[in-house]
């Protein structure tokens, strides 16, 4: 995407084709050509190839970088809710491939998790894949590679892409929609150091859960030990390009933008602030709240996304940036210029600001009990695994082996169950259940109903609650979308009894 802008693409006259050859052939027919010329398969709806290429990040910068065509991000993907689709993925690269379809309730073959049993896409061989997409909205596609200690595999690098799947209706309240993909370049190791994230609501922590991660920390530390690797980058890039060195998004005065936001960090926690704008944020995850509100700034934890409106009316030439000085200085940013604007971006931080889904959510709340409440602790053994924070649900960390092990809770179809998720560290972690969504219930003691997501952030000696309903039957990975926690023992899993 090296315009920030996308217009629409019409992809559907093959799978038109598709339906009409079956149409015309016949059963029989169809039969023996399937076995005389397996080759005549009708053409892919899109085609990924995962490759090794140069990412021009700005001009003369530039990263080596895994991608989806040569391109970061990837190629923005349109699907129709309902509408059967087939993808090729060629692999390109020396190792085995997981493409991920974040977000989308699709069977275990080909969600993309190796752990689910989804098969790779060989290196140098390519996998057809065909799901029908859903639900409709904002989803995104990415490697589910666990990159472990090198840094140039998992979501390190440059394979991330969105995904749009349009409803059947939509409301269009709009003129014209802007995708940006969050995402930072060249990842070094650091130890310690944890960068204030104190950006929540509310800012109280649970007695209990900080007590116990504060006392295993000191523990840690009075053995010897060194605070567990963390990792920091030194690029910042929105669409692909620092700060500057992309094209503007331009703008006129009056104008309705619909912004469609994806952290597509491996572990970053993003801001995003637009001087002398509001957003109107009106979905989560792609996923409509029941409340659209106007907040100030946007945050999204690794793999969250967010659609927002702005009303263009302050014109200026603007920094759409990170409220983090340093990672926006370093190219966390995107310009906005009005038609008739010029001179130099200008950046303003925003008032004081805390986040809270709660916002967005339905008024005095209240949810329907579930079949069934599956308690959660997360906690971190400092430094535990060669230098890396190991990480447990209930006392367990998940096994390094990127294959099938048994799962560890069962469910049954068509039950509703609620997590009780309590983390005892002070580290904010983005959870993603994969192929379901999640209605938030409780966040930071506050109730509440209404918003379905698939990443939320449960923050530092926080409790956070949701609910699901049990209804796409298949192992289904539950992780921290953090690479770090991830690839270090935080994920388990669920099936089906
Ligand atoms: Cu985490």
């Amino acid at each position: 995407m090296s315009s920030p802008s996308v217009s629409r693409r019409n992809f559907l006259q093959t799978t038109g084709l598709a339906a009409g050859a079956v149409a015309l052939s016949g059963a029989n027919s169809l039969h023996v050509a399937a076995l005389s010329a397996p080759q005549a398969t009708p053409s892919p709806d899109y085609t990924l190839r995962i490759q090794t290429t140069p990412v021009e990040i700005a001009p003369k910068r530039i990263v080596s970088a895994v991608t989806y065509n040569g391109q970061f991000p990837g190629p923005l993907l349109r699907f129709k809710e309902g509408r059967p689709a087939a993808i090729d993925i060629h692999n390109d690269t020396d190792s085995p491939e997981q493409l991920h379809w974040h977000g989308q309730h699709i069977p275990t073959d080909v969600d993309g998790a190796a752990e689910e049993g989804t098969p790779y896409v060989p290196a140098h061989g390519m996998r057809r894949i065909s799901f029908t997409p859903s639900p409709a909205g904002f989803r995104f596609y990415h490697t589910h590679n666990r990159a472990g200690a090198n840094l140039f595999a998992g979501q390190y690098s440059g394979q991330v892409g969105p995904v749009f799947i349009e409803p059947k209706s939509s409301p269009g309240d709009y003129d014209r929609e802007v995708f940006l993909v969050l995402k930072e370049f060249g990842p070094t190791f650091s130890r310690g150091g944890d960068m204030d994230m104190n950006f929540l609501t509310p800012p109280t922590r649970v007695k209990s859960l900080e007590s116990a991660g504060e006392s295993a920390m000191k523990a840690s530390l009075a053995k010897g030990m060194p605070h567990g690797f963390e990792v920091g980058y030194d690029s910042f890039t929105i669409n692909g390009r620092i700060l500057g060195h992309g094209e503007p998004i331009r703008v006129k005065q009056g104008q309705r933008v619909l912004f469609h936001v994806l952290n597509g960090s491996a572990t970053e926690i993003r801001s995003l602030a637009l001087p002398g704008h509001t957003f109107q944020l009106i979905a989560l995850d792609g996923n409509p709240v029941p409340n659209p509100a106007k907040v100030p700034v946007l945050w999204l934890g690794t793999a969250e996304r967010i659609s927002a409106i702005v009303q263009m009316n302050h014109p200026g030439v603007w920094i759409l940036g990170d409220l983090a000085d340093d990672d926006r200085h370093h190219g966390m940013g995107i310009v906005v210029e009005y038609a008739g604007s010029a001179g130099k971006p200008q950046w303003l931080a925003p008032p004081p600001f805390r986040w809270s889904y709660a916002r967005f959510s339905q008024p005095a709340a209240a949810a329907a009990p579930p079949d069934e409440t599956i308690e959660m602790l997360f906690a971190k053994d400092n430094a535990a695994h060669e230098g890396f924070n190991l990480w447990t649900i209930n006392g367990v960390s998940f096994p390094m082996t990127e294959g099938v092990v048994p799962a560890t809770f069962h469910l049954q179809q068509g039950k509703r169950y609620r997590l009780r998720m309590r983390n005892s560290s002070d580290d904010i972690h983005p959870i993603h259940l994969h192929r379901h969504s999640f209605e938030l219930i409780r966040w930071g003691g506050v109730p509440m109903a209404g918003i379905l997501k698939d990443v939320v952030m449960v923050g530092g000696y926080q409790e956070v609650e949701v609910d699901f309903l049990a209804d796409n039957p298949g192992l289904t990975l539950f992780h921290c979308h953090q690479q770090l926690h991830m690839d270090f023992g935080f994920m388990t899993l669920f099936d089906y009894v």
